[in-house]
């Protein structure tokens, strides 16, 4: 399996964020893929290429125009405004606030793209993001070209981002551009299936209203855990939209055998649908050893949900989203694409 990487990943590394109260170095850090591609290289995954260049077009299809030119210009605006550390956005429009006007200053502007205040923005941002979703674009370019599947190991990832919004470690939605991708060129229908811990809450909002993208998501309940406010179950999708949408949240301290039904419904899910193309949004922070997260799966129950995967029979795009237990980040994630192409 192919697997594009770039390098440009560490130009985005904060040096805090927000946790428990205090300013600690983020569990999102540039490490996290010298793991994944350690790992890869100790399995003989030897075919790992630099994507080419972003393709802005796509993502201007995709994202709100105000929200694109506040990702370009942040951190100068921020340094202008003669700010000393990283940007934070502290200020948000909540209930009761107006919502549809974006502020002038940058503080304004942050908090108003903003959807958490974990996630900071510093130089290397902007361009960090355009290069991981450059791996999703020439992933599923390689996808629509012929090949069974590919990785793209994204990083900055890109589930928790919508068209206008930012938070949870990411930027632009990396699934949801392979997604369109596949769309444009001729793939009537199309499944985005989320295995990341957290609710994708930014892909569920791009295609909440739509028929032809189907979003199915296995998560940890919005009642405990973030992004909080997504990712209920009676979350069906609206209009054109409604019955695309499949959200199967589950407690804090569920094991394999919970997940794996639910892995299981999902899937059949994605059957019943007919897609033509399969995104994996390839979290492993269901890990049991995840510093952030409360689910409890082994490393060896990734291969399991690799192979299950592959029993959908569909061209797939893998693109990475969380997990944050270094040391066996690249185990899960490369057990997955195995278990995968051992079907
Ligand atoms: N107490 C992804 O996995 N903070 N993002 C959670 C936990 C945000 C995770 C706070 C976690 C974002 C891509
Ligand atoms: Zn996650």
């Amino acid at each position: 399996m192919r697997v594009y990487y770039s390098e440009h990943h560490r130009a985005h590394f904060p040096q805090g964020e927000i946790s428990e109260g205090l300013m600690v170095t983020p569990f999102e850090r540039p490490s996290r893929m010298e793991f994944i591609l350690a790992r890869l290289q100790e399995r003989a995954f030897d075919d790992i290429m630099p994507p080419d260049p972003v393709d802005m077009a796509a993502v201007t299809a995709l994202c709100d125009p105000g929200y694109l030119s506040f990702l370009q210009t942040a951190w100068d605006e921020w340094k202008a405004a003669g700010n000393a550390g990283e940007l934070i956005a502290t200020s948000y429009p909540v209930r009761g606030m107006q919502q549809s006007r974006p502020p002038l200053s940058i503080d304004g502007k942050a908090g108003y793209y903003c959807m958490a205040a974990e996630t900071s923005i510093t130089q290397g941002t902007w361009h960090a993001a355009q290069w991981s979703a450059a791996c999703a674009q020439s992933a599923a370019a390689h996808v629509i070209g012929g090949a069974d599947a590919a990785f793209a190991l994204c990083r900055p990832p890109g589930h928790h981002a919508a068209a206008d919004l930012y938070g949870g470690y990411c930027f632009l939605n990396n699934a949801a551009l392979a997604a369109e991708q596949f769309r444009s060129h001729g793939a009537a229908k199309v499944a985005i299936l989320d295995v990341d811990f957290h609710h994708g809450n930014g892909t569920q909002d791009i295609f909440y209203d739509r028929d032809d993208v189907l979003f199915a998501s296995l998560h940890a309940a919005p009642e405990y855990e973030f992004p909080y406010f997504l990712g209920y179950a009676d979350e069906t999708g609206q209009g054109a939209g409604e019955g695309g949408n499949a959200n199967y949240p589950m407690p804090p301290g569920t094991t394999y055998d919970v997940w794996q039904n639910a892995l299981d419904t999902a899937i059949a899910r994605i059957g019943a649908f007919e897609a033509e193309a399969l995104i994996i949004s390839l979290g492993v922070d269901a890990y049991k050893g995840d510093p952030i997260s409360s689910f409890k799966l082994d490393s060896a129950d990734f291969i399991d949900v690799g192979r299950r995967i592959a029993r959908l029979g569909l061209p797939t795009v893998f693109c990475m989203e969380g997990g944050y237990a270094i040391d066996h980040v690249g185990i899960n994630t490369v057990n997955v694409l195995e278990g995968f192409l051992n079907r």
